[in-house]
């Protein structure tokens, strides 16, 4: 079955069409493994393409991200019957002070969107509970958000204690008043302008 349609209504964010077409894949026999891959993984890629050619916006993204979620749906049991898990585990949060979540939100749908494994820990997330969490998901990355410029310490204080712990996950940081600058001050182990591109930073940074 060609999966080609489904990356559309993804892409379109038609939910109706894109939970319809799911369920017709693993009608036709498709492991829900290859529908994920090669039909919606694509369709959330061509949105974040989109975006950063200021193509598309923020409500397309979020429109494109719930008609994945609710094709996710269908997966989801099937995958964890099956016992796939998601290659690369993230642990995303607002830094400790900051209650600003729209981008982190959208920055956590992308990297949903690419099928990786995701854990909200939400906003004003202090260094200790990230650490916490990247322990108890083993998490390959830790990807920190902040809006504030007076909340950008705090990202300095979790890249801290991410090496103090000696975890092995890359931190990745982000946000409006966030610069490349500033990461290799902290040293942080990548940047990303936005959502979109958090994406490709994860992927160089597993790759690597
Ligand atoms: Co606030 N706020 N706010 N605010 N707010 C800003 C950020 C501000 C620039 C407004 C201004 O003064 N012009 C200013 C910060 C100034 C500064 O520090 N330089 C500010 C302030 C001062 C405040 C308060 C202190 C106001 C007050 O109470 N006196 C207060 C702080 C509360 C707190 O956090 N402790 C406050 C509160 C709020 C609201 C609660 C009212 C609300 C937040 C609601 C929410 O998030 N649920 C709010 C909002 C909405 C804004 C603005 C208007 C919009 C932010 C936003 O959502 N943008 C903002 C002004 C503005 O930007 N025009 C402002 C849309 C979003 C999609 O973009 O978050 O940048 P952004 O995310 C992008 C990229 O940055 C990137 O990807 C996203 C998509 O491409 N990205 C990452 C983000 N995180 C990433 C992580 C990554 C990678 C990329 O890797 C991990």
């Amino acid at each position: 079955m060609d999966l080609k349609p489904l990356t559309e209504a993804i892409a379109k964010g038609n939910r109706a069409e894109a939970v319809k077409l799911t369920q017709a894949a693993l009608e036709a026999g498709l492991k829900p493994q290859d529908i994920v891959d090669n039909g919606l993984v694509p369709g959330m890629t061509i949105v974040g393409d989109k975006f950063k050619r200021n193509e598309a916006f923020v409500p397309e993204m979020l429109i494109a991200a719930r008609a994945m979620k609710e094709s996710m749906a269908l997966l989801e049991p099937l995958l964890v019957k099956a016992g796939i898990k998601p290659k690369y585990t993230c642990v995303i949060g607002t830094v400790q002070g900051d209650l600003h979540d729209i981008g982190k939100n959208l920055v956590a749908m992308m990297l949903k969107g690419a099928n990786l494994g995701v854990i909200d820990l939400g906003t004003n997330v202090s260094p200790d509970k990230f650490i916490e969490a990247a322990k108890t998901h083993n998490a390959d990355i830790i990807a920190l958000s902040a809006l504030l410029t007076t909340t950008m310490p705090a990202m300095k204080q979790t890249v801290e204690a991410a090496r103090e712990a000696g975890l092995n996950a890359k931190v990745i940081i982000g946000g409006a008043p966030v610069t490349q600058q500033f990461c290799d001050e902290i040293g942080a182990d990548g940047y990303s302008p936005d959502a979109a591109s958090a994406v490709d930073l994860v992927m160089k940074l597993m790759a690597a």
